[in-house]
């Protein structure tokens, strides 16, 4: 039988197969299973991440399965490709992640801009244990040698076979569970990839850039077509003639001016919490004491969609929407945005942004960069002193923010984002002082209550500094929410402390407000009722500052200087000063008697608020805010 075996080999000598493949894949997976972890240890993983390493090796058994198949020449041909472009692989990521503490991916290659900054420092990258991925390219041509000199024993054609096969069908299993573990622990990672780095570690590099190209592959087909000529004119056309009074006839126009600026968008913070008790004590007495002083617009709606806090930070800063898929800071960070520190930088501020978490986190440190901060502040580069939730406890945070704000050429714009009122609300609560929520203690709502009171009196004491430092007279504060933080699944909860049996659809996104103060030196406190959402804070704050929009490729209003306000939300939904329309049901509501609305007395703001998000979405995928901005630039010369 042996015999036969061996005659049906050599009469297929081409297909023969030897234990030479099977050493030189060994040998190979084990050197390119060292430089992956080399990687890992490179972004913040101090010792062996199991779910990384066996992910990473699942990855690799797939892909070295494959030169078990080849004669020995053609492994060692395969296998020396391989360690080629994954060597490279790692070293880009690497000297990426120490650029912009993040890791490289489809969508910022597409838009070089950004990644060709880390080429440029490359030499102040390197370190010297950065040589180990090269070590194995002299190590192991001596290697090869010695393999195609010995003599090589024969195996069975099927039986390596089979073994490829089993070490492939292996590595598909590691990676699939890995896969499936990350989702359960965050459902919507794969879809956003807001923490790259997170991926990476769990699922591996290999498989991080497998669902990053699968990811843009996919968002690119969905996004086929060329820009339509006919489309753009209407969108020039649409900015040309978008209202922009007289600056002489416009409410507070350059009642800031020269001022500084400081921007703070806080975490998951609604409105619903705002001038509310609890056992007889303010929920946010800070914030409510802000609120009086400042002009208040109580009727100020979050605008966010699958970027979450990223979306907010966009809409304010650039006045466009958040795209419809997946967030926009990840998916077009290259892109020209005539952002609101792009403008304050042109009308002479510096600019900084700090944020207490993982630079890489929403693709920031990128993003930063390209819409104007000049400095990032983030966990990275701060004292981590008190470390709470996510990452450094808001109090910790806004005392550094003041420092830092002390030294700051003035005059400047900070935009500062505060982190420890995120879902799921679960602090140490002992970091807190105490604020008894009575009968929410230990539900989502109280632990929610609890972390928003913390933040506020975070809050509280930065501006204290502010004030005793003297800056609060130079200084154009702005304060809003990001987004909510009460999920679809607590409304009972919500309903209960609002005191009602339950919402309705309408009064549900009635309560999607966040806070939205601004607080100018010397102005009167007012508040302002008409309806508004994160696009509009850019033009309203311009219009404080004196700066001139005109040429401005804003999809927001000042809200200072409008007429009538609109919500535009991203599934199409909308609000207005007196209806609601739910794009889901497709049905307007009157907000006064909740009652439902004909089509036909609503039906032009609709096709308003679908242009709005079909301009932005298309200002967007074919990057045009620098060409509208030109155009504006000639046409009101
Ligand atoms: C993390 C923070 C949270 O940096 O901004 O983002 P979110 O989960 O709220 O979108
Ligand atoms: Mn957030």
């Amino acid at each position: 039988m042996k015999q036969e075996m061996n005659n049906t080999h050599t009469s297929i000598p081409g297909k023969r197969l030897s234990a030479a493949a099977v050493h030189i894949t060994t040998i190979y997976t084990f050197v390119l299973l060292l430089k992956l972890v080399y990687f890992d240890s490179q972004i913040g993983n101090n010792g062996l991440e199991m779910p990384y390493v066996f992910a990473t090796l699942g990855s690799l058994l797939i892909l070295t399965s494959i030169s078990l198949l080849l004669r020995p020449k053609a492994a060692i041909g395969y296998m020396k490709i391989l360690n080629i472009l994954l060597t490279f692989m790692v070293f880009s990521n690497v000297m990426f992640y120490r650029y912009f503490k993040d890791l490289l991916s489809i969508p910022l290659l597409t838009q070089l801009g950004s990644v060709g900054d880390v080429g440029n420092s490359l030499f102040e990258l390197l370190h010297y244990s950065d040589l180990l991925l090269a070590a194995d390219f002299i190590l192991l041509p001596i290697l090869h040698k010695a393999i195609k000199r010995k003599a090589i024993h024969e195996e069975s054609t099927r039986s390596i076979r089979w073994m490829a096969v089993s070490i492939c069908a292996i590595g598909i299993i590691m990676g699939l569970s890995s896969f499936s573990l990350l989702i359960k622990s965050q459902p919507t990672i794969l879809q956003t990839f807001y923490d790259r780095v997170y991926v990476a570690q769990n699922i591996g590099l290999l498989n991080y850039h497998t669902a990053d190209i699968y990811a843009f592959v996919q968002q690119s087909l969905e996004e086929n077509g060329a820009l339509d000529f006919q489309k753009k004119q209407e969108m020039l056309e649409f900015f040309k003639t978008k209202k922009q009074m007289d600056d002489s006839d416009r409410q507070m126009f350059g009642v800031g001016k020269g001022k500084n600026l400081i921007v703070i968008q806080l975490e998951a913070f609604q409105q619903f919490v705002m001038n509310k008790s609890v056992n007889g004590k303010e929920i946010t007495p800070h914030l409510n004491k802000l609120a009086d002083s400042g002009i208040y617009f109580n009727n100020y709606y979050y605008e966010t969609a699958g970027g979450g806090t990223s979306d907010a930070e966009f809409a304010a800063n650039v006045s466009m929407f958040p795209m419809k898929v997946g967030a926009v800071y990840i998916r077009k960070p290259g892109n020209y945005y005539y952002s609101l520190p792009i403008k304050l930088k042109e009308a002479g501020y510096s600019t900084i942004a700090m944020h207490g978490y993982k630079p890489g986190f929403w693709n920031r440190s990128v993003v930063y960069k390209n819409i104007g901060f000049d400095e990032f502040y983030s966990k990275s580069n701060l004292e981590e002193n008190e470390l709470l939730g996510m990452g450094i406890s808001d109090k910790d945070f806004f005392g550094q923010a003041a420092e830092k704000l002390k030294a700051q050429k003035q005059p400047f714009h900070a935009f500062l984002i505060t982190l420890s009122s995120h879902f799921p609300y679960d602090n140490d609560k002992s970091k807190y002082s105490s604020f008894d929520v009575g009968e929410y203690k230990d539900t989502l709502l109280g632990n929610y209550m609890e972390a928003v009171h913390y933040t506020d009196e975070a809050l509280g004491h930065f501006i204290e500094e502010l004030q005793r430092s003297g800056m609060l007279d130079d200084t154009v504060l702005v304060i809003y929410g990001d987004h909510h933080g009460i999920p679809k699944d607590n409304e009972e909860e919500l309903a209960g402390f609002l005191g009602v049996e339950s919402l309705s659809s309408m009064e549900w996104q009635l309560l999607q407000k966040v806070p939205m103060i601004i607080k100018v030196p010397g102005a009167d406190s007012r508040i302002e009722n008409i309806v508004g959402g994160s696009v509009d804070l850019m033009p309203t704050v311009l219009n404080i500052l004196g700066i001139d929009a005109s040429n401005q490729p804003s999809l927001g209003r000042d809200l200072l200087n409008s007429q009538e306000g609109l919500v535009t939300l991203r599934n199409g939904s909308f609000v207005t000063q007196d209806m609601v329309y739910s794009s889901n049901e497709n049905i307007g509501y009157d907000i006064e008697t909740g009652e439902e609305l004909p089509i036909v007395q609503y039906n032009d703001k609709k096709r308003e608020a679908e242009r709005l998000l079909d301009y932005s979405d298309t200002m967007i995928r074919f990057d045009l805010v620098d060409e509208i901005k030109d155009y504006l630039e000639k046409e009101r010369r």
